[in-house]
């Protein structure tokens, strides 16, 4: 099955919650009135794609509507399709590659997100294009973190930077962009722990890492992905919150989108925050990762 296929499978519980509840809605109504957008307006929010999202789909929905001369609720499927194409679609959603090599990646998240999953995916993405890539384990809190991530490097064939457990991530990091470097590699993805002491604590190794990265190549780390995990709706924008604020995140890839019936929340997670979904996981295998295509996506939850 190809990605397409499965993307669409996987949104199975979304569709549900959302396009199948507006047929209903655009079918029992039949003209469109005041009524009609209200409905509209809970459903979005209860589809996860937040309140402030859905408030501002109504009123673009609302405007089309009116400059249209659209009188058939059964159109407003469409509209809305068309138009949630439009806001995913704010053409950053593709991974910034440095002109120089290596391109560094920071990959942050709270534990069970899918981190260390997504750098295996990512890995093996990047290198069926065929660049060269090394991993950072700089997510030292647990061996078991180490050796995970071990085991996608071997599983895809790329090599693994690794210092002790409880080492000083900063230092992880920078042995990885030195490796980098002396190996040529095209992009370095570097894991990093999703829970500490304390909270403030995690956001100031962040940027520790961040610091010593900028210092050895002036402008990485190139790219600051977020990982968000789909079943967590609300939750998932908290963390994007909290993580954007401390970090200069760059980018999400969201993951768990199989089996989630939230996957309204990529509509409100880039909306949120005006940061673009890059990654999108369905899955646990190598290949269960995909750029993020707004076309491609609105195209699989809204089908025909
Ligand atoms: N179904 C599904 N599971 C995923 C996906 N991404 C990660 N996982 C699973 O989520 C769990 C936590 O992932 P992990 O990479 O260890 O998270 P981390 O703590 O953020 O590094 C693991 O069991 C992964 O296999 C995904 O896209 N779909
Ligand atoms: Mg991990």
């Amino acid at each position: 099955m190809g990605f397409f296929n499965r993307l669409q499978e996987s949104l199975t519980k979304t569709r549900r919650g959302l396009v199948e509840k507006i047929d209903h809605l655009v079918h029992r109504h039949k003209s469109i009135d005041e009524e009609l957008y209200e409905e509209l307006e809970e459903l979005l929010i209860q589809a996860d794609v937040g309140v402030n999202t859905a408030l501002e789909l109504v009123e673009v929905a609302r405007r089309v509507v009116r400059e249209r001369r659209v009188a058939d609720a059964g159109e407003l499927k469409a509209i809305l399709k068309e138009q949630i194409g439009i806001m995913l679609d704010d053409g950053r959603s593709s991974i910034n590659f440095n002109r120089e090599a290596p391109t560094v990646i920071v990959v942050l998240g709270v534990n069970g997100v899918g981190k260390t999953t997504t750098i295996g995916k990512l890995a093996y993405l990047l290198k069926s294009e065929g660049k060269k890539v090394i991993l950072g384990a700089a997510d030292t809190f647990r061996a078991a973190a180490i050796e995970q991530l071990e085991s996608w490097a071997n599983r895809v064939g790329v090599e693994l930077i690794k210092h002790q457990e409880g080492a000083d991530p900063a230092a992880v990091a920078f042995d990885s962009l030195q490796a980098a470097r002396a190996r040529r590699a095209d992009v370095l993805l570097i894991d990093t722990a999703g829970r500490l002491h304390t909270k403030s604590n995690l956001m100031e190794e962040l940027r520790k890492i961040s610091r010593v990265l900028d210092r050895e190549m002036p402008g990485a780390p190139h790219e600051v992905l977020l990982v968000l995990d789909a079943t967590t709706g609300q939750n998932a924008i908290n963390q994007a919150q909290q993580f954007s604020a401390a970090a200069g995140v760059t980018g999400i890839a969201l993951t768990k989108l199989d089996g989630s019936a939230r996957g309204g929340v990529v509509i409100g997670v880039n909306q949120a925050l005006s940061i673009p979904v890059k990654l999108i996981g369905i899955g646990e295998e190598p290949g269960d990762l995909r750029p993020f295509n707004a076309k491609e996506f609105v195209d699989a939850l809204f089908p025909g």
